[in-house]
């Protein structure tokens, strides 16, 4: 293979364990708390949890091991989208298991939960592992959307686990992929197979967290890289002074991604879903929105500026996810046939007027006729509009730009509008972690085996206190019932881990709005640089402005 220097300098680091982590394996004993109740609808949570409902909270403590020796063989997968420091979480899982006990075994599966089902696997060992320390990315055994989540698949993981002589399965991923990490832990405990499982809290996108769980890995790393590239954009915007630059940013439906960005590169304008949808604003609002700071800067002189606008921003549109509903009900079943066998856009133009509600359509004819078209792009799975498809950066630039134009034949708007249009997330999502990310990582691996050997099962492996330096963390775990309510989702009631939106009455949104009105106007950019990994504490190990506004640091 062939090493950046980074590369082989990253192999060096030692991340850095939470205190109570540090004496070896040995000596960490575990602290019971108090039994957990889900954070609504117990009932129905408890009955269909009645193996892994109602555990107590766990924390780990210096002190005498009390665990039970016993051989492992724990299997780990990685779930759904890249996030950095994934690597490192296999790295503190695995140095654990072997600390214990060198004859201990972890076996990867390969390219997500499908591995489990097709018993695709590797076993790792010290050369493999080493090789993937501290580096971004989930090669070390791949990634996938396969959900877990019927009996007829569990029966197959219950095959595979037999076959190895699985002593628990790690399952890093999101909320959906924890959610069903806490059903197959119920399933193996209902079904006697002696197979824990555990989940560890991952995704660039940020919403998963709860009184629980501070942060998911990766938003970190993520949200700094995103911050360098809107630094760097917003210094050439402050050089050249001649573009708005329209830059869309992941983070599917919830806005903390943009909202951190914005946050620590302080741009003229960020839309943030969650407020868009509590103020159900138009598009035409939002375009005046942002047309209104466009006309303010241009008569201090300033044609440019730039404006962040997050993945998901569009489905928090009232009038637009109305139209999607209909659209959505329009290509239903064989009318997409009928759609595509259309000869040419007019054709389809006059299906779509004839299909809509006069008032979806009105709202589909102010749109630009290239977002028209990705509306009626191809559907997802379940027949959907693939909303991430849609560049809203391009169609709020454009939005924006028809409204000066009215403007400047009114003579309200005298100055120049040009525009540049970017789309950032897979730029973020395999970069090498932050040293952060490394730490939680690591913690969150080598923590996830102190509860596999402490016997838990349907917990998340949980490292809080992580504003703070890394000695002072606290290590221990949350049985996942704690986190889950009953949803409605593809027209059936499930328990779920309620996602985390962005709170329009936390401290990190206030902050923002708190200050967005003078950085609308005047040029306040902060250019964050990249990320660094050696060098001082204060500007390596700073974490995210949401977790330190979250909890009163900054
Ligand atoms: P997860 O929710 O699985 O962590 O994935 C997050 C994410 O990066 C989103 O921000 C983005 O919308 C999506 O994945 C993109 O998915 P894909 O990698 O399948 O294109």
């Amino acid at each position: 293979m062939n090493l950046s220097p980074l590369q082989k300098a990253r192999y060096e680091y030692q991340p850095k364990l939470p205190g109570m982590l540090r004496g070896g394996i040995a000596d960490i004993c575990v602290k019971q708390g108090a039994p957990t109740e889900s954070v609504a609808d117990q009932d129905k949570i408890r009955e269909l949890f009645p193996n892994t409902y109602g555990k107590n909270e766990i924390t780990f403590e210096r002190g005498t091991n009390t665990s039970a020796p016993k051989k492992h063989v724990v299997g780990v997968i990685l779930s759904g989208g890249q996030a950095p420091g994934g690597h490192n979480v296999i790295c503190g899982l695995y140095d654990a298991i072997k600390a214990t006990d060198k004859d201990n075994v972890l076996l990867g599966f390969k390219g997500g939960p499908s591995g489990l089902i097709d018993d695709s696997y590797i076993e790792f060992d010290d050369e493999y592992i080493n090789a993937f320390r501290n580096t971004g990315g989930f090669d070390i055994i791949g990634s996938g959307r396969t959900k877990l989540e019927t009996e007829e698949q569990f029966k197959i993981v219950t095959e595979v686990a037999k076959k190895h002589g699985l002593t628990a399965i790690v399952i890093i991923g999101g909320d959906d992929s924890n959610t069903n990490a806490a059903v197959l832990a119920e399933y193996m405990a209902a079904h006697d197979t002696g197979v824990q499982v555990i989940g560890c809290p991952k995704t660039i996108d940020g919403d998963l967290k709860n009184e629980d769980i501070e942060a998911s890995f990766g938003f970190d790393t993520a949200t700094k890289t995103y911050s360098e590239l809107i630094g760097n954009i917003e210094r050439d915007a402050n050089s050249a002074k001649k573009y708005w630059h329209f830059i869309k940013v992941m983070g599917r439906s919830a806005s903390h991604v943009a909202l951190e960005c914005a946050l620590e590169t302080q741009p003229n304008i960020c839309l943030i879903g969650e407020e868009v949808a509590a103020k159900k604003m138009s598009l035409a609002d939002i375009a005046n929105y942002i047309a209104d700071a466009v006309e303010k800067r241009a008569n201090n002189g300033e044609n440019f500026g730039v404006a962040i606008i997050p993945e998901g921003i569009v489905e928090f549109v009232p009038e637009f996810s109305a139209l999607i509903a209909e659209i959505n009900e329009l290509l239903a079943g064989k009318k997409t046939d009928e759609f595509n066998a259309l000869p040419d856009w007019a054709a389809k133009y006059d299906f779509i007027k004839k299909g809509l509600s006069d008032k979806a359509f009105a709202v589909f004819d102010i749109l630009p006729q290239f977002v028209q078209q990705q509306l009626f792009l191809e559907r997802d799975p379940h027949g959907n509009v693939q909303v991430s498809l849609i560049e809203s950066e391009k169609l709020f630039s454009e939005m924006v730009k028809n409204e000066l134009a009215k403007r400047k034949a009114a003579g309200t708007f005298k100055g120049k509008f040009g525009t540049q249009h970017h789309f950032f997330g897979y730029e973020g999502r395999c970069a090498f972690p932050s040293n952060f990310d490394a730490d939680y990582c690591y913690s969150l691996g080598y923590n996830a085996f102190m509860l596999i050997q402490y016997g838990c099962t349907g917990y998340l492996s949980k490292v809080s206190n992580i504003s703070r330096p890394a000695d002072e963390w606290v290590a221990g775990g949350m049985p996942i019932t704690k986190m889950m309510n009953i949803e409605r989702r593809n027209g059936e009631d499930k328990p779920v881990i309620r996602k985390a939106l962005v709170e329009l009455d936390g401290a990190p949104f206030k902050y923002f709005e708190a200050h967005r009105e003078e950085w609308a106007v005047k040029t306040s950019f902060v250019y964050p640089g990249a990320i660094q990994y050696f060098g001082p504490a204060e500007v390596c190990d700073l974490t995210t402005r949401t977790l330190a506004l979250e909890k009163g640091q900054a």
